[in-house]
Protein backbone atom coordinates (compact mmCIF):
# COMPACT_ATOMS: atom_id res chain seq x y z
CA UNK A 1 0.00 0.00 0.00
CA UNK A 2 1.65 3.13 -1.00
CA UNK A 3 1.81 6.49 0.92
CA UNK A 4 -1.47 8.43 -0.46
CA UNK A 5 -3.18 5.35 -0.22
CA UNK A 6 -2.65 4.90 3.51
CA UNK A 7 -3.57 8.05 4.69
CA UNK A 8 -6.86 8.51 2.46
CA UNK A 9 -7.91 5.14 4.37
CA UNK A 10 -6.60 7.15 7.82
CA UNK A 11 -9.00 9.75 6.68
CA UNK A 12 -11.71 7.54 5.54
CA UNK A 13 -11.48 5.14 9.09
CA UNK A 14 -11.74 9.18 11.08
CA UNK A 15 -14.60 9.76 8.93
CA UNK A 16 -16.49 7.08 9.87
CA UNK A 17 -15.54 7.30 13.47
CA UNK A 18 -16.94 10.97 13.48
CA UNK A 19 -20.01 9.65 12.24
CA UNK A 20 -20.42 7.52 14.45
CA UNK A 21 -20.37 10.08 16.93
CA UNK A 22 -22.70 12.15 15.84
CA UNK A 23 -20.57 14.82 13.55
CA UNK A 24 -21.48 15.35 9.52
CA UNK A 25 -18.33 15.01 8.50
CA UNK A 26 -17.99 12.32 5.65
CA UNK A 27 -21.33 11.02 5.23
CA UNK A 28 -21.18 10.45 1.90
CA UNK A 29 -17.32 8.99 1.99
CA UNK A 30 -18.50 6.48 4.92
CA UNK A 31 -20.93 4.85 2.22
CA UNK A 32 -17.90 3.67 -0.09
CA UNK A 33 -16.81 4.45 -3.60
CA UNK A 34 -19.38 7.12 -4.95
CA UNK A 35 -20.33 6.74 -8.67
CA UNK A 36 -20.93 10.80 -8.58
CA UNK A 37 -17.30 11.26 -8.03
CA UNK A 38 -15.52 8.02 -9.49
CA UNK A 39 -17.77 8.46 -12.86
CA UNK A 40 -17.27 10.45 -15.59
CA UNK A 41 -20.12 12.92 -15.54
CA UNK A 42 -23.09 14.03 -18.15
CA UNK A 43 -22.46 17.76 -17.67
CA UNK A 44 -18.75 17.44 -17.85
CA UNK A 45 -18.47 15.76 -21.18
CA UNK A 46 -20.64 18.25 -23.18
CA UNK A 47 -20.57 22.23 -23.24
CA UNK A 48 -23.05 24.03 -21.01
CA UNK A 49 -25.34 26.87 -21.59
CA UNK A 50 -23.67 30.09 -23.20
CA UNK A 51 -23.96 33.57 -21.72
CA UNK A 52 -27.18 34.95 -22.25
CA UNK A 53 -29.24 31.96 -22.76
CA UNK A 54 -31.53 34.48 -20.11
CA UNK A 55 -30.61 37.85 -20.46
CA UNK A 56 -32.59 38.02 -17.33
CA UNK A 57 -31.12 35.08 -14.82
CA UNK A 58 -33.73 32.85 -13.20
CA UNK A 59 -33.65 30.36 -10.36
CA UNK A 60 -32.26 26.61 -11.92
CA UNK A 61 -35.23 25.19 -12.59
CA UNK A 62 -34.24 22.36 -9.25
CA UNK A 63 -35.36 25.20 -6.97
CA UNK A 64 -38.24 26.08 -9.31
CA UNK A 65 -40.46 24.89 -6.18
CA UNK A 66 -39.16 27.84 -4.16
CA UNK A 67 -42.10 30.48 -5.19
CA UNK A 68 -44.86 32.64 -4.06
CA UNK A 69 -47.96 31.12 -3.44
CA UNK A 70 -51.64 32.03 -1.87
CA UNK A 71 -54.49 29.84 -0.18
CA UNK A 72 -57.26 30.01 -2.66
CA UNK A 73 -59.81 29.70 -0.50
CA UNK A 74 -58.70 33.21 1.20
CA UNK A 75 -59.95 35.52 -1.22
CA UNK A 76 -62.62 35.74 -3.89
CA UNK A 77 -60.45 36.18 -6.94
CA UNK A 78 -56.73 37.00 -7.15
CA UNK A 79 -57.68 40.54 -8.25
CA UNK A 80 -58.22 41.77 -4.18
CA UNK A 81 -55.91 39.17 -3.03
CA UNK A 82 -52.11 38.02 -1.05
CA UNK A 83 -49.64 35.26 -1.63
CA UNK A 84 -46.99 34.49 0.22
CA UNK A 85 -43.08 34.51 0.44
CA UNK A 86 -41.34 31.27 0.66
CA UNK A 87 -39.63 32.15 4.13
CA UNK A 88 -39.24 28.67 4.45
CA UNK A 89 -36.74 27.87 1.64
CA UNK A 90 -34.88 31.17 2.30
CA UNK A 91 -32.20 31.94 3.96
CA UNK A 92 -29.84 35.39 5.46
CA UNK A 93 -32.21 38.26 5.27
CA UNK A 94 -32.75 39.82 1.84
CA UNK A 95 -36.31 38.68 0.04
CA UNK A 96 -35.54 38.55 -3.83
CA UNK A 97 -38.22 40.52 -5.20
CA UNK A 98 -39.03 37.51 -7.63
CA UNK A 99 -40.76 35.87 -4.89
CA UNK A 100 -40.97 38.26 -2.27
CA UNK A 101 -45.31 38.54 -1.32
CA UNK A 102 -47.80 40.47 -3.10
CA UNK A 103 -50.87 42.34 -2.13
CA UNK A 104 -53.41 43.98 -4.42
CA UNK A 105 -56.73 45.52 -4.05
CA UNK A 106 -57.38 45.76 -7.20
CA UNK A 107 -54.65 43.76 -9.31
CA UNK A 108 -50.92 45.09 -10.28
CA UNK A 109 -51.18 47.62 -13.01
CA UNK A 110 -48.36 48.61 -15.30
CA UNK A 111 -47.75 52.47 -15.22
CA UNK A 112 -44.33 53.50 -16.94
CA UNK A 113 -41.75 56.10 -15.87
CA UNK A 114 -42.95 58.86 -18.44
CA UNK A 115 -46.42 58.26 -17.86
CA UNK A 116 -45.93 58.62 -14.12
CA UNK A 117 -46.80 62.11 -11.85
CA UNK A 118 -46.49 62.13 -8.47
CA UNK A 119 -48.59 65.23 -6.38
CA UNK A 120 -47.87 66.96 -3.26
CA UNK A 121 -51.02 69.42 -2.49
CA UNK A 122 -52.58 70.36 0.56
CA UNK A 123 -50.96 72.94 3.03
CA UNK A 124 -47.66 73.41 1.72
CA UNK A 125 -46.36 76.62 0.47
CA UNK A 126 -46.24 75.09 -3.07
CA UNK A 127 -48.09 72.39 -4.28
CA UNK A 128 -45.60 70.53 -6.56
CA UNK A 129 -45.95 67.70 -9.53
CA UNK A 130 -42.80 65.39 -9.66
CA UNK A 131 -41.98 63.20 -13.08
CA UNK A 132 -39.64 60.19 -12.16
CA UNK A 133 -36.75 61.74 -13.49
CA UNK A 134 -37.35 64.62 -10.91
CA UNK A 135 -37.78 62.45 -8.33
CA UNK A 136 -33.91 60.89 -9.26
CA UNK A 137 -32.41 64.21 -8.90
CA UNK A 138 -33.17 64.34 -4.88
CA UNK A 139 -30.58 63.47 -2.81
CA UNK A 140 -31.39 59.45 -2.09
CA UNK A 141 -30.65 57.16 0.56
CA UNK A 142 -30.64 53.05 0.79
CA UNK A 143 -31.92 51.33 3.71
CA UNK A 144 -33.06 47.70 4.56
CA UNK A 145 -36.50 47.62 5.97
CA UNK A 146 -38.74 44.70 5.88
CA UNK A 147 -42.49 44.83 5.40
CA UNK A 148 -45.62 42.93 7.11
CA UNK A 149 -48.84 43.07 6.20
CA UNK A 150 -51.16 43.55 9.33
CA UNK A 151 -53.04 40.22 8.34
CA UNK A 152 -49.67 38.37 8.75
CA UNK A 153 -50.37 35.48 10.68
CA UNK A 154 -54.44 36.92 11.37
CA UNK A 155 -55.40 33.31 10.13
CA UNK A 156 -53.98 31.90 13.27
CA UNK A 157 -55.92 33.69 15.91
CA UNK A 158 -58.60 30.89 16.39
CA UNK A 159 -56.23 27.95 16.54
CA UNK A 160 -53.56 26.42 14.14
CA UNK A 161 -54.58 26.49 10.68
CA UNK A 162 -52.21 26.90 8.16
CA UNK A 163 -49.49 23.99 7.52
CA UNK A 164 -46.17 25.75 6.66
CA UNK A 165 -44.06 28.96 7.65
CA UNK A 166 -44.84 30.10 4.14
CA UNK A 167 -48.41 30.57 5.09
CA UNK A 168 -48.69 31.55 8.55
CA UNK A 169 -45.94 34.42 8.64
CA UNK A 170 -45.05 34.44 4.69
CA UNK A 171 -46.80 38.45 4.36
CA UNK A 172 -43.64 39.28 4.77
CA UNK A 173 -40.41 40.89 2.61
CA UNK A 174 -37.29 42.50 3.89
CA UNK A 175 -35.73 44.53 0.67
CA UNK A 176 -33.32 47.17 0.31
CA UNK A 177 -34.84 50.39 -1.28
CA UNK A 178 -33.21 53.06 -2.75
CA UNK A 179 -35.28 56.34 -2.65
CA UNK A 180 -35.61 59.86 -1.54
CA UNK A 181 -36.66 60.58 2.34
CA UNK A 182 -40.24 61.70 2.36
CA UNK A 183 -39.25 64.78 4.09
CA UNK A 184 -36.76 66.14 1.16
CA UNK A 185 -39.89 66.39 -1.12
CA UNK A 186 -42.29 67.66 1.95
CA UNK A 187 -39.37 70.17 2.21
CA UNK A 188 -39.04 71.09 -1.59
CA UNK A 189 -43.04 71.92 -1.41
CA UNK A 190 -42.33 73.35 2.02
CA UNK A 191 -44.22 73.30 5.01
CA UNK A 192 -44.16 77.10 6.38
CA UNK A 193 -47.84 77.48 5.71
CA UNK A 194 -48.94 74.39 7.34
CA UNK A 195 -48.28 75.83 10.95
CA UNK A 196 -47.89 73.83 14.00
CA UNK A 197 -46.50 70.36 12.09
CA UNK A 198 -47.11 68.04 15.22
CA UNK A 199 -51.02 67.85 14.59
CA UNK A 200 -50.99 67.46 10.72
CA UNK A 201 -50.88 63.97 8.72
CA UNK A 202 -50.15 63.36 5.41
CA UNK A 203 -52.13 61.34 3.14
CA UNK A 204 -50.95 59.12 0.55
CA UNK A 205 -52.46 57.19 -2.42
CA UNK A 206 -51.96 55.13 -5.04
CA UNK A 207 -52.51 55.15 -9.09
CA UNK A 208 -54.26 51.95 -8.93
CA UNK A 209 -57.79 51.95 -8.81
CA UNK A 210 -58.58 50.91 -5.10
CA UNK A 211 -56.23 54.33 -4.54
CA UNK A 212 -55.18 52.36 -0.91
CA UNK A 213 -55.38 55.75 0.71
CA UNK A 214 -53.41 56.21 4.36
CA UNK A 215 -53.59 58.72 6.38
CA UNK A 216 -49.51 59.13 8.42
CA UNK A 217 -49.38 61.39 11.16
CA UNK A 218 -46.69 64.22 10.12
CA UNK A 219 -44.28 63.06 12.34
CA UNK A 220 -43.00 59.88 10.93
CA UNK A 221 -43.45 61.17 7.39
CA UNK A 222 -40.83 63.50 8.76
CA UNK A 223 -38.88 60.65 9.90
CA UNK A 224 -37.98 57.93 8.15
CA UNK A 225 -40.34 57.04 5.28
CA UNK A 226 -38.73 57.16 1.91
CA UNK A 227 -39.98 57.69 -1.54
CA UNK A 228 -38.23 54.58 -3.32
CA UNK A 229 -37.99 53.62 -6.86
CA UNK A 230 -35.41 50.71 -6.25
CA UNK A 231 -35.67 47.23 -4.34
CA UNK A 232 -32.53 45.16 -4.11
CA UNK A 233 -30.90 46.99 -6.30
CA UNK A 234 -32.88 47.04 -9.33
CA UNK A 235 -36.61 49.02 -10.40
CA UNK A 236 -38.94 47.98 -8.20
CA UNK A 237 -41.13 44.96 -10.09
CA UNK A 238 -44.59 46.09 -11.21
CA UNK A 239 -46.65 43.84 -8.61
CA UNK A 240 -44.15 45.94 -5.56
CA UNK A 241 -45.50 49.62 -7.49
CA UNK A 242 -43.17 50.13 -10.19
CA UNK A 243 -42.03 52.70 -10.46
CA UNK A 244 -41.87 54.33 -6.88
CA UNK A 245 -43.54 53.31 -4.03
CA UNK A 246 -43.68 54.32 -0.34
CA UNK A 247 -41.72 52.64 2.48
CA UNK A 248 -42.78 53.14 5.72
CA UNK A 249 -40.36 51.30 8.05
CA UNK A 250 -42.23 49.34 10.90
CA UNK A 251 -45.34 50.13 10.27
CA UNK A 252 -48.23 47.93 8.74
CA UNK A 253 -47.89 46.89 5.14
CA UNK A 254 -50.65 48.44 3.53
CA UNK A 255 -49.66 52.15 4.09
CA UNK A 256 -46.47 51.58 1.74
CA UNK A 257 -48.54 52.99 -0.79
CA UNK A 258 -47.69 51.14 -4.14
CA UNK A 259 -47.52 53.04 -7.70
CA UNK A 260 -47.50 56.13 -5.41
CA UNK A 261 -49.48 59.47 -6.73
CA UNK A 262 -50.14 61.68 -4.22
CA UNK A 263 -49.16 63.03 -1.14
CA UNK A 264 -51.61 65.56 0.71
CA UNK A 265 -50.43 67.66 3.92
CA UNK A 266 -53.89 67.72 5.97
CA UNK A 267 -54.71 69.01 9.28
CA UNK A 268 -56.79 65.68 9.95
CA UNK A 269 -56.75 61.91 9.41
CA UNK A 270 -59.00 61.32 6.69
CA UNK A 271 -60.39 57.85 8.01
CA UNK A 272 -60.36 56.05 4.66
CA UNK A 273 -61.56 52.60 3.91
CA UNK A 274 -57.97 51.13 5.07
CA UNK A 275 -57.74 52.41 8.37
CA UNK A 276 -61.32 52.61 9.37
CA UNK A 277 -63.55 49.07 8.44
CA UNK A 278 -60.46 47.68 7.28
CA UNK A 279 -56.72 47.14 9.01
CA UNK A 280 -58.45 47.83 12.53
CA UNK A 281 -60.04 45.15 14.95
CA UNK A 282 -62.84 44.98 16.58
CA UNK A 283 -62.96 43.90 20.26
CA UNK A 284 -65.69 41.78 21.95
CA UNK A 285 -67.47 44.91 23.54
CA UNK A 286 -67.76 46.50 20.05
CA UNK A 287 -65.17 49.22 20.31
CA UNK A 288 -62.42 49.20 17.53
CA UNK A 289 -58.54 49.19 18.13
CA UNK A 290 -57.55 51.45 15.50
CA UNK A 291 -54.22 53.48 14.15
CA UNK A 292 -52.55 50.44 14.83
CA UNK A 293 -49.36 51.57 12.60
CA UNK A 294 -46.55 49.84 14.04
CA UNK A 295 -45.87 45.84 13.73
CA UNK A 296 -44.33 44.52 17.17
CA UNK A 297 -41.61 42.14 17.88
CA UNK A 298 -42.13 38.52 15.98
CA UNK A 299 -40.43 35.32 15.11
CA UNK A 300 -40.79 32.33 13.35
CA UNK A 301 -38.52 29.21 13.25
CA UNK A 302 -37.88 28.81 9.00
CA UNK A 303 -36.59 25.13 9.23
CA UNK A 304 -37.64 22.91 10.47
CA UNK A 305 -40.99 23.67 9.69
CA UNK A 306 -44.05 22.06 8.14
CA UNK A 307 -42.60 22.61 4.37
CA UNK A 308 -38.97 21.94 5.84
CA UNK A 309 -39.01 18.27 7.67
CA UNK A 310 -35.32 17.30 9.08
CA UNK A 311 -34.02 14.77 6.36
CA UNK A 312 -31.30 13.33 8.10
CA UNK A 313 -32.12 12.11 11.72
CA UNK A 314 -30.77 12.31 14.68
CA UNK A 315 -27.52 14.35 15.35
CA UNK A 316 -26.20 17.50 14.80
CA UNK A 317 -29.28 20.12 13.49
CA UNK A 318 -29.53 23.80 12.48
CA UNK A 319 -32.41 25.29 13.69
CA UNK A 320 -33.52 28.33 11.72
CA UNK A 321 -35.32 31.34 11.48
CA UNK A 322 -36.31 34.73 11.50
CA UNK A 323 -37.11 37.33 13.91
CA UNK A 324 -38.22 41.46 13.22
CA UNK A 325 -39.89 44.49 15.18
CA UNK A 326 -41.24 47.86 13.68
CA UNK A 327 -39.47 49.47 17.33
CA UNK A 328 -35.85 48.63 16.03
CA UNK A 329 -33.37 46.08 16.30
CA UNK A 330 -33.72 42.18 17.54
CA UNK A 331 -31.59 41.89 20.42
CA UNK A 332 -32.55 38.80 21.54
CA UNK A 333 -34.27 35.32 20.09
CA UNK A 334 -35.14 32.80 22.69
CA UNK A 335 -35.62 28.69 21.25
CA UNK A 336 -37.56 26.30 23.23
CA UNK A 337 -37.97 22.60 22.33
CA UNK A 338 -40.28 21.90 24.57
CA UNK A 339 -43.18 24.13 23.79
CA UNK A 340 -41.84 27.07 26.11
CA UNK A 341 -40.83 25.32 29.41
CA UNK A 342 -37.13 25.63 28.93
CA UNK A 343 -35.12 28.04 25.98
CA UNK A 344 -31.92 28.51 24.57
CA UNK A 345 -30.75 32.06 23.74
CA UNK A 346 -29.95 31.41 19.30
CA UNK A 347 -26.97 33.09 17.44
CA UNK A 348 -28.11 36.39 15.92
CA UNK A 349 -26.63 36.26 12.04
CA UNK A 350 -25.21 39.71 10.59
CA UNK A 351 -26.99 41.92 12.78
CA UNK A 352 -28.71 44.88 9.99
CA UNK A 353 -30.61 47.81 9.97
CA UNK A 354 -33.11 48.50 12.37
CA UNK A 355 -36.72 47.30 11.10
CA UNK A 356 -35.42 44.80 9.26
CA UNK A 357 -35.43 41.17 9.48
CA UNK A 358 -32.99 39.63 11.38
CA UNK A 359 -31.77 35.84 11.04
CA UNK A 360 -31.07 33.70 13.52
CA UNK A 361 -29.88 30.01 14.12
CA UNK A 362 -29.55 27.49 17.13
CA UNK A 363 -26.49 24.88 16.09
CA UNK A 364 -27.86 21.99 18.12
CA UNK A 365 -27.79 18.12 18.56
CA UNK A 366 -31.44 16.59 17.78
CA UNK A 367 -31.80 13.29 20.00
CA UNK A 368 -34.54 12.45 17.77
CA UNK A 369 -37.01 12.84 20.47
CA UNK A 370 -40.31 14.67 19.19
CA UNK A 371 -39.78 18.68 19.63
CA UNK A 372 -42.50 21.43 20.28
CA UNK A 373 -40.58 23.82 18.71
CA UNK A 374 -40.99 27.59 19.38
CA UNK A 375 -38.58 31.26 19.22
CA UNK A 376 -39.24 34.52 21.21
CA UNK A 377 -37.92 37.25 19.97
CA UNK A 378 -36.75 40.56 22.04
CA UNK A 379 -36.45 43.76 20.64
CA UNK A 380 -34.12 47.07 21.83
CA UNK A 381 -37.25 48.38 23.42
CA UNK A 382 -37.15 45.26 25.97
CA UNK A 383 -40.19 43.96 24.52
CA UNK A 384 -40.62 40.26 24.82
CA UNK A 385 -42.87 38.51 21.99
CA UNK A 386 -46.35 37.26 23.88
CA UNK A 387 -47.80 34.00 23.71
CA UNK A 388 -51.14 33.50 22.13
CA UNK A 389 -52.47 33.41 25.71
CA UNK A 390 -51.12 36.50 26.35
CA UNK A 391 -52.03 38.02 23.27
CA UNK A 392 -55.89 36.72 23.48
CA UNK A 393 -56.17 38.39 27.14
CA UNK A 394 -55.77 41.38 25.57
CA UNK A 395 -57.64 41.75 22.38
CA UNK A 396 -59.77 38.54 22.69
CA UNK A 397 -60.89 36.04 20.38
CA UNK A 398 -62.41 38.48 17.11
CA UNK A 399 -59.04 40.00 15.98
CA UNK A 400 -57.70 39.75 12.49
CA UNK A 401 -54.51 41.98 12.06
CA UNK A 402 -51.39 42.11 13.88
CA UNK A 403 -51.03 38.62 15.10
CA UNK A 404 -47.22 38.31 16.68
CA UNK A 405 -47.53 35.70 19.05
CA UNK A 406 -45.05 32.83 19.56
CA UNK A 407 -45.48 30.03 16.98
CA UNK A 408 -44.98 26.31 17.74
CA UNK A 409 -44.55 23.37 15.14
CA UNK A 410 -44.49 19.71 16.71
CA UNK A 411 -41.39 17.81 15.33
CA UNK A 412 -42.25 13.95 15.25
CA UNK A 413 -39.62 11.64 15.41
CA UNK A 414 -39.37 11.18 11.55
CA UNK A 415 -38.43 14.67 11.36
CA UNK A 416 -41.72 15.68 10.39
CA UNK A 417 -43.21 19.06 11.66
CA UNK A 418 -46.54 20.39 11.99
CA UNK A 419 -48.33 23.42 12.78
CA UNK A 420 -49.64 23.53 16.59
CA UNK A 421 -51.09 25.48 18.81
CA UNK A 422 -49.98 25.83 22.61
CA UNK A 423 -50.96 28.46 23.89
N1 LIG B 1 -51.65 51.37 -4.33
C1 LIG B 1 -51.68 50.29 -3.53
N2 LIG B 1 -50.76 50.21 -2.54
C2 LIG B 1 -50.74 49.15 -1.71
C3 LIG B 1 -51.72 48.12 -1.82
C4 LIG B 1 -52.65 48.22 -2.89
O1 LIG B 1 -53.52 47.35 -3.10
N3 LIG B 1 -52.61 49.32 -3.71
N4 LIG B 1 -51.71 47.10 -0.90
C5 LIG B 1 -51.11 47.40 0.40
C6 LIG B 1 -50.96 46.27 1.31
S1 LIG B 1 -52.33 45.80 2.19
C7 LIG B 1 -49.74 45.72 1.58
S2 LIG B 1 -49.56 44.52 2.76
C8 LIG B 1 -48.52 46.12 0.82
C9 LIG B 1 -47.92 44.92 0.15
O2 LIG B 1 -46.82 45.26 -0.65
P1 LIG B 1 -46.27 44.24 -1.74
O3 LIG B 1 -47.39 43.86 -2.66
O4 LIG B 1 -45.14 44.90 -2.39
O5 LIG B 1 -45.83 43.01 -0.97
O6 LIG B 1 -48.79 47.10 -0.16
C10 LIG B 1 -49.74 48.07 0.24
N5 LIG B 1 -49.81 49.12 -0.75
MO1 LIG C 1 -51.70 44.39 3.86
Amino acid sequence: MDETKKTSRRAFLRGSAAVAAGSVAGTAAANGPDPLITELQDWASYTGAGVDETPYGLPIRFEQHVVRRNVEWLTASPISSINFTPIHALDGTITPQGCAFERHHSGAIELAKEDYRLMINGLVDRPLVFTYEDIERFPRENHVYFCECAANTGMEWAGAQLNGAQFTHGMIHNMEYTGVPLRTLLNEAGLGSAGELSDKWVYVEGADASSNGRSIPMEKALDDVLVAFKANGEALRMEHGYPVRLVVPGWEGNMWVKWLRRIEVVDRAVESREETSKYTDVYEDGTARKWTWVMDAKSVITSPSPQMPIPHGAGPLVISGLAWSGHGKITRVDVSKDGGITWQTARLGRQGEAKALTRFYLDTEWDGVPMLLQSRAIDETGYVQPTKAQLREKRGENAVYHNNCIQTWFVNAEGIAENVEVS
